[in-house]
């Protein structure tokens, strides 16, 4: 397989129940052999892994473009355009063969050919064109959409490099560019007469037409081209083929030919690449400041290419903008391409002649903008001087926009300047700052939080006064996760189980879990599911020895942290309790423990320096607890590199227990809470974004709650001290701190961990030792529940039975309906 990156699935797929035709086999192996010929250039004899994957690949898109061509012709009334700076799609194959009805027909051709269908998928690079959850919900929901044919495209940008290869030399993450390009892309057309003109910096013209009727015109100093590459999305059951059209950047001029016969080989080429810059690498910052002048015309440069694409298609299809509304929908995926509210209104404006009236009508009515954070260090803001210097008529756009907005306010009465300052799309705090949420939200229809309690969070706290200028604006679409994916491809075994008990309609229809919770107690039905986590823990431990030379135990509870490494995620709750857990079994190791094993797996940003040494201590950790006799066959600790959506594919079915332990009000949603519910791991959880939802769902038995909600969080900040009365009142979260902060797991740099222990003693921005001693409690329940097996699978299928409504189809349908005003059949 591809390096680093995890097996793939070893087990037959669920569908379909019945062998293939021989017809349909033979089929697809002579297509095959014909790809691995005439586009590879290879023999079966010559040909590598790879090789078959691209021959594969190439021959199942030719069934896509069928799939596709079925359903040409005709202009659908109405699309939907989502624009995501990132789209975490992972692997397309097993996605391509699962929804076109083709695994086994696949498998049984490649076997013809001697070839194993689990080496071709495994050779696969995941496309990892985004950091973490907001970029893989981008790739749940196209896949969704498709699913259900709502006509979509999907905008984003094909960077060369995705999110960085994370390897852990002695336990600290070192980063390294990922390649997954490097052989080629046989998903992906590519388009060069969709190519677009994108500007940068210049200046701005004015020139009277008529009488009182001014046209402005920008003269950017620099243009780069956007050029499309698309790829086909098939959804469920090959119904739908909807686009992902991905603009990679490209100069102008290849070559400064007179420079380069000069001899000025590197200087004939600058150019080119300051401008290609622009889509070689994804910014690999979630949740926190990127502020790159480069980021920004990412932005611009994926936002207005997309923009251009759309309007031509507008305009080809029904001649007049002024009806764009109603056919079209533009969904803004956080504020990344936020730039979408003054690019509209000046290709509106400028290029194709409408009042500012008209063209604030139509962009109002066509956009809505998904806020995925409330943490007010990743609330995105853009210098003013930046802006004008790169973006000079946006900027010209954005100060009118403002105008006009607190010119109402005066008029209705609200123009106290407190009030102002906090409605106005400038920050003036320090040094002028375009605030990129606020503008969002004036030019959008709908604006939506993720979960219930995020959405409420979002009235209440950083949109508040906006809120109060129009009450119908911000809605909740709780996220969602396909089910084909996270259930169908990761889990062939327990989908089969759900198929062979509830009938095969489960695949269509999710809601048909639910009808597992009448087996939940049945000895039977738990002795085929645990039977179904045991393989897929057996399959974990492979990996896990593969990939850092650590045996662990399938009899062990598996408890699983997954997710990038951030503060607010509290990953260090987690390393701590942990350290308690030790010194725990050291002082009694005569009790009876319940055998756990600790998974971890997460990036850090490459400048979070606090991230990375929470990484290097869970690492310090484990290296202790793992070589110690007093705690074998009771506590394994275990950090998996380089963390990926394939290897959440390998973590998710054999997953026990999931940690969901955020600090309350912090984090906006989660989606691998989802993913680990619907599998069956039980989760452990603080009362924050949609585990809330999830407790509802799965009901409150069935899943461990602890700690502070978001209102307490909030008081408890207030409170002086509050973290150091915490850690006087617990004798264990005292105890494991002294421990980690005199060098026990670091004997080598007794005070590498300091830092660590300081923060948490004199700052504590996330109320760990708040929560300390309550999540302590909430794991003694879980090893308590563990030892009670006909009670334990009993909640784990409960889980499972009860989480359907978390599909995102599900949330593409509420987004349909009220959003995007689109009808799904
Ligand atoms: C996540 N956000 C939320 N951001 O943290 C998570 N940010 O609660 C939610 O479930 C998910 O979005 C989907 O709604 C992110 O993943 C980023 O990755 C990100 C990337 C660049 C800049 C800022």
């Amino acid at each position: 397989g591809a390096p680093d990156q995890a097996p793939a699935q070893p087990f037959a797929r669920a569908t379909p129940v019945t062998a293939p035709s021989s017809a349909a086999v033979a089929e697809l192996r002579e297509a095959i052999l014909a790809k691995l010929a005439y586009a590879i250039g290879k023999t079966p004899q010559t040909a590598r892994e790879r090789d078959w994957f691209a021959a594969t690949a190439l021959a199942l898109r030719d069934r896509i473009v069928d799939a596709c061509r079925a359903g040409a012709g005709q202009v659908p009334n109405k699309r939907v355009y989502y624009l995501s700076l990132e789209f975490l799609i992972g692997r397309l194959l097993s996605d391509a063969m699962n929804n076109l009805g083709l695994v086994e027909t696949t498998r049984a051709a490649l076997r013809d050919l001697g070839i194993e269908l689990d080496s071709v998928e495994g050779a696969e690079p995941d496309a990892a064109l985004g950091n973490g959850g907001l970029g893989r919900l981008a790739a749940c929901f196209i896949e969704s959409m498709a699913s259900l044919s709502i006509p979509a495209i999907g905008y984003g940008i094909r960077y060369d490099h995705g999110l960085f290869r994370q390897s852990l030399e002695d336990g600290w993450q070192k980063e390294a560019p990922e390649t997954w390009l490097a052989e080629g892309n046989p998903w992906e057309f590519v388009r060069p007469e969709a190519t677009y003109t994108i500007g940068f910096g210049g200046h701005v013209t004015m020139q009277s037409v008529s009488e009182g009727v001014i046209r402005r015109q920008w003269h950017p100093a620099e243009t780069v081209r956007a050029v499309a590459h698309d790829v086909p999305v098939v959804g469920w059951r090959g119904r739908h083929v909807n686009t992902l059209r991905l603009w990679k950047a490209e100069a102008e001029t290849p070559v400064e030919l007179a420079r380069f016969n000069g001899g000025d080989h590197v200087g004939a080429v600058a150019a080119r690449a300051r401008v290609e810059a622009i889509s070689r690498v994804l910014y690999p910052s979630d949740s926190s400041e990127a502020g790159q002048e480069l980021r920004l015309r990412q932005e611009y440069f994926f936002t207005s290419a997309s923009l251009q694409d759309l309007v031509r298609r507008h305009v080809g299809e029904r001649g007049d903008l002024r009806s764009l509304p109603d056919h079209a929908a533009i969904q803004l995926n956080d504020t990344h391409p936020a730039i979408a509210v003054p690019e509209l209104m000046r290709l509106l404006i400028d290029d194709h002649g409408l009042t500012w009236e008209d063209a604030w009508h139509v962009t109002t009515n066509t956009l809505g903008y998904t806020n995925h954070t409330l943490l007010p260090e990743a609330l995105e803001t853009w210098s003013v001087d930046l802006m004008e210097r790169v973006l000079p008529r946006h900027m010209q756009i954005i100060y009118l926009i403002n105008w006009m907005h607190l010119e109402e306010q005066g008029r209705h009465g609200r123009a106290n300047a407190a009030q102002l300052a906090s409605v106005s799309l400038i920050e003036e705090a320090n040094g002028k700052r375009v605030r990129m949420g606020h503008l969002a939200f004036l030019g959008a229809r709908r604006v939506n939080g993720v979960s219930a309690l995020h959405t409420d969070l979002m009235r209440s706290t950083v949109f508040k006064d906006l809120h109060a200028l129009d009450t119908d604006k911000i809605v909740n679409k709780t996220n969602g996760i396909t089910f084909r994916r996270w259930l169908h491809n990761c889990n062939p075994e327990l989908t089969r189980l759900a198929v062979e008990t509830v009938g095969e309609g489960v695949l269509d229809r999710p809601e048909l879990l639910t009808g597992l919770a009448d087996h939940a107690a049945d000895a039977g039905f738990q002795a085929r599911y645990r039977a179904m986590r045991r393989a897929r823990k057996e399959a974990l431990a492979k990996v896990v020895a593969e990939r850092t030379g650590i045996a662990v135990d399938p009899e062990s509870l598996f408890d699983v942290q997954i997710k990038r490494i951030h503060e607010y995620k509290r990953q260090l709750l987690n390393v701590i309790e942990t350290v308690a857990l030790y010194q725990a079994i050291k002082a009694e190791p005569n009790r009876d423990w319940t055998p756990r094993v600790k998974i971890f797996g997460g990036k850090a940003a490459p400048s979070y320096v606090q991230a990375k040494l929470i990484i290097k201590l869970a690492c310090d950790v484990a290296r202790v607890a793992n070589d110690d006799p007093d705690v074998a066959g009771r506590l394994k600790v275990v950090f998996l590199p380089n963390y990926s959506v394939s290897l959440a594919e390998a973590i998710i079915p054999a997953a026990d227990l999931s940690e969901q332990i955020s600090t309350a009000g912090m984090e906006a949603s989660g989606t691998g809470n989802m993913k680990l519910a619907l599998n069956g791991a039980l989760t452990i959880g603080t009362l924050d974004g949609a585990n809330i939802e999830i407790r509802d769902h799965v009901g409150p038995d069935n899943i461990f709650i602890f700690g502070l909600d978001a209102a307490g969080v909030q008081a408890r900040m207030d409170e002086p001290d509050y973290a150091k009365a915490a850690i006087a009142a617990s004798p264990r979260l005292a105890a494991a701190l002294d421990l980690i902060g005199s060098g026990g797991f670091s004997p080598d740099d007794p005070n590498r961990f300091r830092p660590i222990v300081d923060s948490l003693v004199h700052e504590d921005r996330y109320l760990l030792t708040a929560d300390f001693d309550d999540y302590w409690r909430a794991q003694r329940a879980v090893d308590a529940a563990w030892n009670d097996p006909a009670a334990w699978w009993r909640k784990a299928i409960l889980n499972t039975a009860r989480m359907a409504w978390f599909s995102s189809d599900r949330s593409m349908r509420e987004y349909a309906e009220e959003i995007w005003r689109v009808r799904v059949a």
